[in-house]
């Protein structure tokens, strides 16, 4: 009963348009599941791959997403541990190699040859996707599987982010792009695991959601005056956070996180604004003794570790369903930074 053919969103050529149409259902290799996804999160990340604004070219035609959470329906013949009918997440880590020195210690981001769901290969905005059955996330039977979809690349990542920057309970992370999809999870990750936030974004809109999700202060970036002073100020003894999430997808709070870091503090950059460098002054990094690191993804452990916050109901965020045939709106919307939370699809509209 797996169709022959579904309907997807598929990218022709870089730079759009997208197309909504019937294409084959593909069928699985010996080490792959298909996989029926129910709804997919629609990440920044998908935006990037359509404009094509990074030094990685994707793979054309190509089928975008890479949140996508559904259903087991079909599985190669090496496939022992997956059942027909269990529930399975696609993350951005399609496949990895898991014999390079990055693979051995569980570093599989790292891995060289590392498939990446809609990106090198296709993703989840379409009604049947291929995925490495050694790396999808394995989804409990009680999770609903439109909430949980966002975790499984914006949960994923800032749950690693904030365990990478080493802040401790009790201590403050600045979370800058606070109001957008991976912002919003940060925001809820952070608080589950006994940390302060403060938010840096801009609008009414997100600064509501910033404070429902728990964040003590908001700061305005488009409206404020002095950015770095005011997010000293929120801090209670006005040193500053102890670490600083850097979520957003311009270039100008990459080269302000380090004069508002806390001496000792870290500031881990996430998003991955085109074209974009790092700054920050040698004299304040040295004297003030910051680290300053990246952060990708997150391992298969990192995941389920995840998902297992969201199942103990510690990760709320908002988010809006719409029928994947409605991606190229999310898309106008991501743009104009329009979005406070996430948008998921639901592939069967
Ligand atoms: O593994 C990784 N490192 C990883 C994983 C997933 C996503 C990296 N990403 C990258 C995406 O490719 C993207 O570049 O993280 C970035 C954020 O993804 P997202 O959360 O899905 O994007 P969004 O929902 O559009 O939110 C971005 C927010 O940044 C704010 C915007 O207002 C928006 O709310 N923002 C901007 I643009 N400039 C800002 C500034 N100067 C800012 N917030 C604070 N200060
Ligand atoms: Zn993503
Ligand atoms: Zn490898």
């Amino acid at each position: 009963e797996i169709p022959k053919k579904q309907m997807a969103q598929v990218i022709e050529k870089t730079g759009g348009p997208l197309q909504y149409k019937e294409i084959d259902v593909q069928q699985p290799g010996p080490d792959e599941i298909l996989v029926n996804v129910k709804f997919s999160g629609v990440c920044h990340t998908d935006l990037h791959a359509l404009k094509g604004d990074w030094p990685l070219p994707t793979k054309l035609p190509l089928v975008g997403g890479h949140e996508g959470a559904g259903v087991v329906v079909a599985r190669g013949e090496l496939i022992k541990d997956l059942e027909l009918g269990d529930h399975v997440g696609i993350k951005w880590i399609n496949g990895s190699c898991l014999a390079c020195d990055f693979c051995q210690q569980s570093d599989e981001p790292l891995c060289a040859k590392a498939l990446l769901s809609g990106y090198t290969v296709d993703g989840s905005f379409q009604q049947y996707a291929i995925a490495k059955a050694a790396h999808v996330a394995r989804i409990p039977k009680d999770i609903d599987l439109a909430g949980v979809a966002p975790v499984l690349c914006a949960g994923i990542t800032v749950y690693k982010g904030l365990k990478e920057s080493g802040a401790k309970p009790g201590q403050t992370v600045a979370i800058v792009g606070a109001g957008g999809g991976l912002g919003a999870l940060a925001q809820q990750y952070a608080k589950a695991m006994g940390l302060r936030t403060i938010a840096i974004d801009t609008g009414y809109d997100k600064r509501k959601v910033c404070a429902e999700l728990g964040s003590s202060a908001f700061i305005d970036f488009a409206t404020s005056k002095n950015v770095v002073q005011e997010v000293k100020e929120a801090t209670e003894d006005g040193l500053g956070p102890h670490a600083v999430l850097l979520l957003a997808v311009s270039e100008r709070p990459f080269q302000q996180a380090a004069e508002y870091v806390r001496a000792r503090g870290s500031v881990v950059c996430i998003g991955l604004p085109a074209g974009a460098y790092l700054k920050a002054p040698v004299f304040d990094t040295v004297i003030k003794m910051i680290t300053i690191k990246g952060s990708y993804v997150g391992n298969r452990k990192d995941s389920s570790e995840a998902l297992d916050f969201y199942r103990r109901g510690l990760i709320k965020f908002p988010y809006k369903v719409v029928g994947l045939s409605e991606l190229q709106s999310v898309y106008e919307l991501m743009e104009k930074g329009a979005i406070a939370g996430r948008y998921v699809v639901d592939t069967s509209k």
